[in-house]
């Protein structure tokens, strides 16, 4: 009998977040591939552009005007997927036709006033007037009566549907908690009523033993290849200290999940020497004014790229009709982002 071996032979995995599992594939690494090439965007874009809608001094699509603002800048999301005054009701015909009415307030913000720039190319300066901004609305959205759940999450890319590179995130706040942090405070919640401990706590505390999929690191945060992750590239930051939010950290601690920000994604950006696209968000306790001990700050890094620039994962076939599937695994991928330089290509000498 042959003795098992998660380097060679496929086997599934499972995301105690989430309950979900994932099948990892390590033998097919060496496939060829013959798939879709697509052409590598060249990515030089100007300071400030007169048709960008997130620009300074711009007109946005829905007809208001953004202010010559420096730095970072919050508006009201001109389309927002949820509203503040949605009459109360849903429907209720049984078991096979429920639905519910849900509020709630989008906004969206721009990381910095300079339209060429992304996270890995600003300052931490910079990126912790982000933080201060994520803290900012955290707080306002998270005490308003009916909001009990805030997203704060940033599309970057056009093949993560992103619509405009200037560098900007959203806040979707709602008045219940979404599907995937719902997920986590059911797990986190049994886990720290079983041990006594956070999950991501322990789960941390194993990683930084096993440093197997590790890949950066500073006083107060760490970024990793989670054992369970499903996209090739997938990274989770967590908090050395367990916080239930971005309000509960210390000013140090906020300089530092800037600094792990930027240098989880000077890393991507190093990676295919490309702006690296993803979507990625903060997940944190719901805000309904209920303490919650089990719920432990965290970061997610859903990135498409596969092998190059241009080649990208799909969540197709097997993926969308039984569980997700990958080929490279969880410890070839840190090992591969942890060997990457933590100076951005564009500022690479001899380059
Ligand atoms: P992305 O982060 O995925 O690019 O989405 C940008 C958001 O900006 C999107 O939700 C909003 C869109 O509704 N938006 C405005 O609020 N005003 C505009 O003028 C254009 C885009
Ligand atoms: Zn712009």
């Amino acid at each position: 009998m042959k003795k098992f071996n998660s380097l060679d032979h496929p086997h599934k995995r499972l995301n105690p977040l989430t309950n979900d599992w994932v099948l990892v594939s390590p033998h097919r690494s060496k496939r060829p591939w013959q798939g879709q090439v697509e052409k590598a965007t060249v990515d030089e874009r100007p300071k400030y552009d007169p048709s960008c809608y997130l620009c300074a001094g711009n007109e946005r699509a829905g007809g208001h005007k953004n202010p010559d603002y420096k730095g970072t800048f919050v508006f009201t999301n001109d389309f927002s997927a949820l509203l503040t005054d949605s009459p109360e009701g849903g429907v209720d015909e049984g078991s096979l036709f429920q639905a519910k009415s849900e509020t709630g307030i989008c906004k969206v913000i721009c990381f910095s006033d300079n339209h060429s720039l992304t996270i890995p190319e600003m300052e931490v300066a910079d990126i912790r007037k982000v933080v201060d901004v994520w803290c900012e609305q955290f707080d306002e959205l998270g005490s308003t009566d009916f909001i009990n759940y805030v997203q704060i999450f940033e599309n970057k890319g056009s093949i993560m549907g992103c619509s405009n590179p200037h560098p900007h995130g959203q806040v979707w706040s709602s008045s219940t908690v979404p599907v995937e942090p719902d997920k986590e405070s059911v797990t986190q919640k049994a886990y720290f009523e079983k041990n006594g401990n956070t999950l991501l706590g322990d789960y941390l505390k194993a990683e930084l033993e096993k440093k197997e999929r590790l890949l950066a690191e500073n006083d107060h945060f760490v970024a990793l290849v989670p054992y369970w992750a499903v996209w090739p590239f997938e990274t989770m930051i967590i908090s050395r200290r367990a916080v239930q939010n971005i309000l509960q950290l210390t000013d140090e601690e906020k300089d530092g999940l800037a600094d792990i920000y930027k240098q989880l994604t000077v890393k991507y950006d190093n990676l295919f020497e490309t702006s690296f696209a993803y979507s990625a968000g903060l997940h944190q306790a719901p805000t309904d004014g209920k303490d919650y001990p089990e719920w432990h700050l965290h970061m997610h890094f859903y990135p498409p790229l596969l092998r190059s620039a241009t080649v990208k994962k799909f969540m197709v076939g097997y993926e969308m009709l039984a569980t997700p599937q990958r080929d490279i695994t969880a410890e070839q991928a840190a090992q591969r982002l942890r060997d990457l330089s933590d100076i951005h290509y564009k500022k690479q000498i001899n380059k």
